[in-house]
């Protein structure tokens, strides 16, 4: 898909849209399902920002192509003129920020990084509103990292900021920011609260998809009776609340329309580890497996029953590689998002076993089963 510069974008008529919105992030999940949520629910024009890689990344895109209502402009959030020349130029009403260095396990790795284009980042986006379109309502996103180390179950809106890892840190800091600038110079910015969430479109070095896509492999070369690698994981025994990315999308365009704004914890409400998401995404591809051993001697291996119905080459499914494991582990998260759901009139739809079973035969479908 072409990406536009900013002398391009001065050139579009956005007047006969009810409202502008510019969204970053939008070759990742959270972004391009916030397109499509606006594309069908909405009017407005959307400029979705990118960056320009040398090989393009546009899958998320590809059904966007020839839509009159989604121009792709070139951005960077680590570039403070991009983010300033957007503001001037554009103007929009609402500025939707999902753009972020999002995996948690890199940002041991890359914490100047993590920092300058999570944190530093928002200064710029906050700075620029204020500067050229003080009305302009701004979102950031905001994780349940940011709680880290949890005092207490289930984590609502007051629940304080501990964070673990640098990721976590970024992203407090940057809520601290944005209630700063919303305080200060009377801005609608806010910095939703988001447990995880997921969906076909999730990057595959995040577990879920890592999983699913490892059992899509797996399920392939055990009908061709052909010999498979296991999953490689880490932590097994950590616990998150999981829901559905398309689900969330909807809370976040709620709380960026409320009469004055407000921060909400959106999550399922349930926690589950990561070895009930290993045994039942087999299970949706119609192989059941048992675990065995603990920590780092965890192992899931196909069923009994199962063995004599596969006749499998290999026997062990998933199991651990401590170079997965982090610096530093959020052992527990559970949400409380009775708030968004009273006061938002907000509901997910799709539970924890539908969204594994849509992922995994999203997999299956693409490597043709
Ligand atoms: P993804 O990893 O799928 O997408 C991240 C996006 O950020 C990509 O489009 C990426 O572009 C873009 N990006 C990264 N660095 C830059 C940069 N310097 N300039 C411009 N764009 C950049 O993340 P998600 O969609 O899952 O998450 C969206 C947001 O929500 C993130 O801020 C994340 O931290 C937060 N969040 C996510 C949760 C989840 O469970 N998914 C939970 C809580 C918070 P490129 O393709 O070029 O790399
Ligand atoms: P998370 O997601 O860190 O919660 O951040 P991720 O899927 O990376 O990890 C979830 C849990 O699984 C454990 N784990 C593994 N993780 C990965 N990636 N790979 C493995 O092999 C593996 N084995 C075990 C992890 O240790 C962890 O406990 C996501 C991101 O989307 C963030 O941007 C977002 O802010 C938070 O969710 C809420």
């Amino acid at each position: 898909m072409e990406i536009l510069n900013i002398e391009d974008v001065k050139k579009i008529d956005s007047r006969i849209y009810d409202s502008t919105v510019f969204i970053t992030g939008v070759t990742g999940q959270d972004g391009s399902y916030m397109v499509d949520f606006l594309l069908k629910n909405t009017n407005v024009l959307i400029f979705g920002g990118a960056r320009r890689l040398s090989i393009k990344n546009h899958e998320n895109l590809k059904h966007l192509e020839n839509n009159p209502r989604f121009k792709l402009v070139n951005f960077d959030l680590s570039d403070s003129h991009s983010i300033y020349k957007i503001l001037e130029v554009i103007k929009p009403d609402y500025f939707i920020n999902f753009a972020a260095q999002t995996f948690v396990g890199s940002s041991w790795d890359f914490p100047e990084q993590t920092w300058e284009c999570n944190t530093t980042g928002i200064i710029h986006i906050l700075e620029s509103i204020k500067r050229h379109k003080s009305s302009c309502r701004f979102y950031n996103a905001g994780s349940s990292e940011e709680y880290g180390d949890v005092s207490y179950i289930p984590q609502d809106e007051k629940h304080p900021l501990k964070p673990r890892s640098p990721y976590g840190a970024s992203k407090a800091a940057a809520r601290l920011l944005v209630k700063v600038y919303r305080e200060s110079y009377n801005l609608y910015a806010i910095q939703g609260l988001l447990f995880n969430h997921e969906g076909c479109r999730r990057g595959e070095e995040f577990v879920t998809r890592k999983i699913t896509k490892g059992v899509a492999r797996i399920k392939k070369s055990m009908l061709e009776l052909k010999s498979f690698n296991s999953i490689e994981l880490g932590n097994v025994d950590a616990k998150r609340d999981w829901s559905d990315a398309e689900d969330f999308v909807d809370g976040v365009w709620k709380m960026l329309n409320q009469k004055s704004p407000k921060e909400y914890v959106l999550s399922s409400n349930e926690t589950h580890t990561i070895k009930e998401f290993v045994t039942l995404a087999f299970k949706s591809a119609e192989i059941e497996g048992v675990w065995h051993g603990n920590g780092t001697n965890a192992e899931f291996s196909i069923s009994v029953s199962d063995a004599k119905k596969y006749n499998p080459v290999n026997s062990v499914l998933v199991k651990i590689n401590t170079k997965f494991y982090r610096p530093a582990e959020v052992d527990l998260l559970l949400g409380d998002s009775n708030l968004a759901r009273r006061e938002l009139n907000w509901l997910p739809k799709t539970n924890f076993e539908n969204l594994i079973d849509k992922m995994v035969k999203n997999d299956l479908n693409q490597i043709g089963l």
